[in-house]
C-alpha cells in the first residue's frame, strides 16, 4: 500500500469516497482511504454505534466461530500486540469492544456518521459522481461509492400468518434488544437450528422455564470447545503473529490451521476413526479440515457424516428426539458448519423440547403461541433463529442506481452479477466489500475484508496516479466470473444442500444462485492480484 501525497479532489462538497457501513470493513476502508491515501472519505451508518454485524448480534450465547487471535486485523503490528483476546472465540461484547477500541485508537469516528441509515444512491454519469440520500433525506455526494454492509445484515424474519396476533414478545437474533431479553419463568419458541440457534439453545435453556426447538433442517454441530486463553498461547500468538498471518493468508478459508492432504478414503477406518476423534476432541471448524476430500468427494463425506450422527446418538438420550437431530439432508458442511457449546447435550434437560416442522410445518402464530400441522405450542416469548436475506439483502435494500437509471434490483434480476465480487457492470465507481462472487462467507471475514480494502485502496490510488476518473466492470469480464463462479460450486458438493443460504434458499422467492466464490481464498487473492498486475484487467478505466 504507497502512502500518497494528498489527493486531487473532486468538486465542491463531494467527497472522494463515501463507505457505507461502520463493521470491520467500513472502519478499516475509512482507515486506508483517509490515513493512507489522504482522501476526503466518510462513513456512514445506520446503528447508534459502530460494529456493523456485532453491533446488532446481541443475542444469548452470540460468539464468533473463528479463533479470536485470527478474527481481527492484521494491518497494525501495534494493534495487534496490544489487544488481548480472553477466549478461543470471541463472545459479541468483546468483539464488540474491539472494533471501538479500533474506532478509537485509529481516531476514525470523526469521520463516521451514525444514526444515518442510507436509503437510495443514484450515479450521474455527467459528473461521475453518486449522490446518496440518507433516510432522514440528507443528500451527500462522492467520486467513489463502497459497500461494506456485511453478508449477514438483513434479518430474516419469516411470513408465518398471526405473528401480529402474538400476544407475548418475540425478537430476531440479529436485532436483539441491547437490554437482553429476561427467559426466567417463560414459555420460550425457537424457530432455527442454524449456526446462531445452535448457540442460543443452550443459553436460553440454562434459564427459561421451557424452550421448544422448532427445527426444519437438522444440522450438524461440533463441540468449539471454548475455553478462556492461557497466558503462554496469548504469549506465542504475539510472538508468532506474522507466522500466523501466512497461514491464515494461504489457506482456503482463511482460517489459522491448514487443511489436511490425506483423503478420507486412503486411510483404514480405525486411523479414520481415530483421526476424526482427535478432531472432535480439539473442536472448532478444524474439524472440516481432518480430510482434504470432505467438501469434493461424497464417499469421503458420508465417513464424516456417520462419525458426526454416532456422536449425537451417543450424546442425546432420548432416541425419538437423536432421530431428529440425526436426520441430515445434506452432505456435512455443505451449510455453514456451526461449532457448539453443549448442544445436543442441551436436548437432555427436562426443560427443553424438540419439535419436527420439516414433517408437520408451522401453520400459524396463535396469540398464545405456535401452531403446526399437529399440536400447538403455548408460549411467552418466540426467537427467531431463522438466518439473514444474505449477501444481497443489504445491498438490495438500498435504491442503487447506475449508469442510465439501471437499478441494482433490475441487474440482478435473476441473481448477483459481479466482477470478483467488487463491482457490477453499469454501476461505474461503485465497490462492493465482500460482494456476492467473492469468498466472503466461506472465509475467516477479517481476512476477507482486509484483502478487498486494500484492493480497493490500491485501485483508486491507480486511477489517482494516471489521472483516471472512473472505473467500470466490464460486462464480458462479468460474464467470464459469473461462468468461474458456477465453476467453481460445481466442483464442490456445497450446492448439494437445497436449503442453503449460500444459494439464497431460504428466503422465498430468491433467484437460486450460488452466491460466494468456492475457489478458496488465497486462489481468489491470486486472482484479484493478477488482474491488478495487468492494469486492472477487465475493468474499463477512464478518464
Ligand atoms: P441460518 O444459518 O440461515 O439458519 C436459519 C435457521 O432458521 C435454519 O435452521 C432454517 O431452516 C430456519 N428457518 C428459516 N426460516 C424458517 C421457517 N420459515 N420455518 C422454520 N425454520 C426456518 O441463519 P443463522 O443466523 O443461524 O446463521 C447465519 C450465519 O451467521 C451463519 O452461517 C454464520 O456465518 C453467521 P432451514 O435450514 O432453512 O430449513
Amino acid at each position: 500500500m504507497p502512502d500518497m501525497t494528498p489527493s486531487k479532489r473532486v468538486d465542491g462538497d463531494a467527497l472522494d469516497a463515501l463507505i457505507i457501513g461502520a463493521g470491520f470493513s467500513g472502519l478499516y476502508q475509512l482507515y486506508l482511504l483517509r490515513d493512507r491515501l489522504g482522501l476526503k472519505a466518510q462513513v456512514l451508518e445506520a446503528a447508534d454505534g459502530v460494529g456493523g454485524t456485532w453491533y446488532w448480534n446481541r443475542y444469548p450465547g452470540a460468539r464468533c466461530d473463528s479463533e479470536s487471535h485470527s478474527y481481527c486485523y492484521s494491518f497494525s503490528k501495534e494493534l495487534q500486540q496490544e489487544w488481548e483476546w480472553t477466549e478461543r472465540y470471541p463472545e459479541q461484547p468483546e468483539i464488540l469492544r474491539y472494533l471501538n477500541h479500533v474506532a478509537d485508537r485509529f481516531d476514525l469516528r470523526r469521520d463516521i456518521r451514525l444514526g444515518t441509515r442510507v436509503a437510495a444512491a443514484r450515479y450521474d454519469e455527467a459528473g461521475n459522481l453518486w449522490h446518496v440520500t440518507t433516510a432522514s433525506g440528507d443528500h451527500l455526494s462522492a467520486r467513489f461509492l463502497i459497500t461494506a454492509v456485511g453478508c449477514l445484515s438483513t434479518a430474516n424474519v419469516p411470513k408465518i400468518p398471526g405473528l401480529e396476533s402474538f400476544a407475548g414478545s418475540w425478537y430476531h437474533t440479529g436485532e436483539w434488544p441491547h437490554e437482553g431479553v429476561d427467559f426466567r419463568g417463560k414459555r420460550v419458541g425457537q424457530i432455527g437450528t442454524g449456526s446462531t440457534g445452535i448457540q442460543a439453545v443452550p443459553v436460553i435453556a440454562a434459564t427459561a422455564q421451557h424452550l421448544t426447538v422448532f427445527q426444519r433442517t437438522a444440522n450438524y454441530s461440533v463441540p468449539a470447545r471454548n475455553a478462556p486463553l492461557d497466558a503462554a498461547f496469548k504469549r506465542w500468538v504475539k510472538d508468532n503473529y506474522d507466522a500466523i498471518r501466512d497461514v491464515t493468508r494461504a489457506t482456503t478459508n482463511g482460517h489459522p490451521f491448514t487443511i489436511s492432504d490425506r483423503s478420507a478414503l486412503e486411510v483404514t477406518p480405525e486411523e479414520r476413526q481415530a483421526l476424526y476423534e482427535q478432531a472432535w476432541e480439539k473442536g472448532g471448524l478444524q474439524f472440516r479440515a481432518t480430510f482434504r476430500d470432505l467438501l469434493v468427494d461424497k464417499a469421503a463425506n458420508d465417513t464424516a457424516v456417520d462419525f458426526l450422527k454416532a456422536k449425537i446418538r451417543a450424546i442425546v438420550k432420548d432416541p425419538k428426539t437423536a432421530a431428529l437431530l440425526t436426520a441430515f439432508d445434506h452432505p456435512y458442511a455443505t451449510k455453514r458448519p456451526p461449532i457448539d457449546t453443549d448442544y445436543f447435550e442441551t436436548y437432555n434437560r427436562d426443560n427443553v423440547t424438540l419439535v419436527d416442522v420439516r414433517t408437520a410445518p408451522i401453520e400459524r402464530i396463535t396469540p398464545g403461541g405456535i401452531r403446526t400441522r399437529d399440536a400447538e405450542y403455548p408460549l411467552d416469548i418466540i426467537v427467531f433463529a431463522t438466518g439473514f436475506d444474505a449477501m444481497t439483502g443489504p445491498l438490495l435494500r438500498m435504491d442503487i442506481r447506475g449508469r442510465g437509471g439501471l437499478t441494482l434490483q433490475e441487474a440482478w434480476d435473476a441473481g448477483p452479477r459481479t466482477y470478483l465480487g467488487l463491482q457490477v457492470a453499469g454501476f461505474p465507481n461503485l465497490f462492493t466489500v465482500t460482494g456476492p462472487g467473492s469468498p466472503s462467507v466461506l472465509c475467516n471475514m477479517p481476512v476477507a475484508i482486509e484483502q478487498h480494502a486494500e484492493w480497493i485502496a490500491d485501485c483508486i490510488a491507480h486511477l489517482r496516479d494516471r489521472g483516471l476518473q472512473r472505473i467500470e466492470a466490464k460486462p464480458e469480464a462479468v460474464e467470464r466470473w459469473v461462468a468461474q463462479v458456477n465453476e467453481a460450486a460445481d466442483a464442490t458438493l456445497l450446492p448439494q444442500a437445497a436449503s442453503s443460504w449460500y444459494l439464497g434458499a431460504n428466503v422465498p422467492g430468491k433467484p437460486r444462485v450460488f452466491m460466494p466464490y468456492t475457489g478458496g481464498m488465497a486462489h481468489y487473492r491470486s486472482i484479484c492480484d493478477g488482474v491488478a498486475a495487468r492494469g486492472y484487467e477487465g475493468f474499463a478505466l477512464t478518464d
